[in-house]
């Protein structure tokens, strides 16, 4: 029987690689030198795209397939989807929730306590030789005991809460409405009231059209001089223009970033600010996670074609 002709839209590590090659024929668009040449030339062979949640698959890759049954996204974030396109046509798409949850969360945590402590700037005290010429390390913020706002309470947001119980923070969180599975956790509402509350501020709401800058300048000055934002979400839930202004006027005090406008390309701006830590957009990135994350995009494309249940569909 002939294999399934998909579009593959990124790069995915070898040990997905083999197994998606021997049960589908994958064009790889990341390869073409000639994008729209290469999806005019494939695009009607196609019945699904596989694609990664930072790439998705917008409306002229989907208009370029005509056969498309099936977007299978290898990341939660599925907002680089033109998902109007794909419910004009009835186009399946699945994303890859649950198996990642607790390493994006371990992730942000690591950052905000890499961040406050100075962790990075302190690795380069030691190696070049600061601390036997100048001495102590300067002080820095604790991270105990301090109030900590969660935007977005989700699965990810639960984690990031959950484990900052741990390290005894006050801990509020902004969601549509309060969640059943919070009971000891204070709720509000409003993003603006719980930056006013938060000494640090988490970002982990699901992008949409509707969450585009919710971070914005009134958010991000209510966190103030002392406060720190963590994103592990997407960068177009922060107004960033107004963060780097903030960051560089001090308005803000620091943040701790996975995810940037365009990236990889991401602003100069933050590669000149002391107060920012940058991360390349690797919360998901370990072997556990990504290996499960890449079973679960196969399984969703065997699953389609093989006529049963999508396993983890948004739409
Ligand atoms: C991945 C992500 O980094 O889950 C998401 O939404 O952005 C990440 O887990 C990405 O999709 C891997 O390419």
């Amino acid at each position: 029987m002939s294999k399934v002709e998909i579009l593959q839209v990124g790069p995915y590590p070898e040990w997905d690689q083999t197994p998606l090659d021997a049960a589908f024929t994958a064009y790889r668009y990341f390869e073409a030198d000639d994008k729209a040449a290469f999806l005019t030339q494939v695009g009607p062979k196609v019945r699904a795209i596989a694609t990664r949640g930072e790439l998705g698959a917008n409306a002229a890759m989907i208009a370029a397939c005509p056969n498309l049954e099936l977007i299978s996204v290898y990341g939660v974030g599925y907002d680089a989807v033109d998902l109007a396109a794909c419910r004009a046509r009835g186009i399946r798409v699945t994303n890859t929730p649950d198996v990642l949850t607790n390493d994006v969360a371990d992730l942000g945590v690591a950052m905000m306590l890499a961040q406050s402590r100075g962790m990075i700037g302190a690795e380069a005290w030691v190696r070049d030789g600061s601390w036997a010429a100048k001495g102590l390390y300067p002080l820095r913020n604790r991270v105990w005991g301090k109030k900590v706002g969660v935007l977005g309470l989700g699965r990810i947001g639960f984690e990031v809460a959950k484990r900052l119980a741990g390290f005894d923070l006050d801990i509020a969180y902004s969601d549509v409405s309060p969640k059943d599975y919070a009971p000891n956790w204070t709720y509000v509402q409003d993003p603006l009231a719980l930056a006013r509350h938060a000494d640090f501020l988490f970002v982990t709401l699901a992008a949409s059209a509707a969450t585009r800058h919710i971070v914005n300048r009134q958010v991000i000055e209510a966190l103030g001089p002392q406060g720190m934002i963590i994103n592990i979400s997407r960068a177009s839930n922060i107004d960033e223009t107004v963060l780097l202004d903030a960051l560089e006027t001090g308005k803000l005090g620091s943040a701790a970033l996975d995810v940037f406008e365009g990236e990889p390309a991401l602003n100069p701006r933050f590669l000149d600010l002391p107060n920012v830590l940058l991360q390349p957009h690797h919360a998901s990135g370990t072997f556990e996670t990504r290996k499960a994350m890449g079973a679960l995009v196969r399984d969703n494309l065997t699953a389609h074609f093989a006529g049963r249940d999508l396993l983890t569909p948004v739409l």
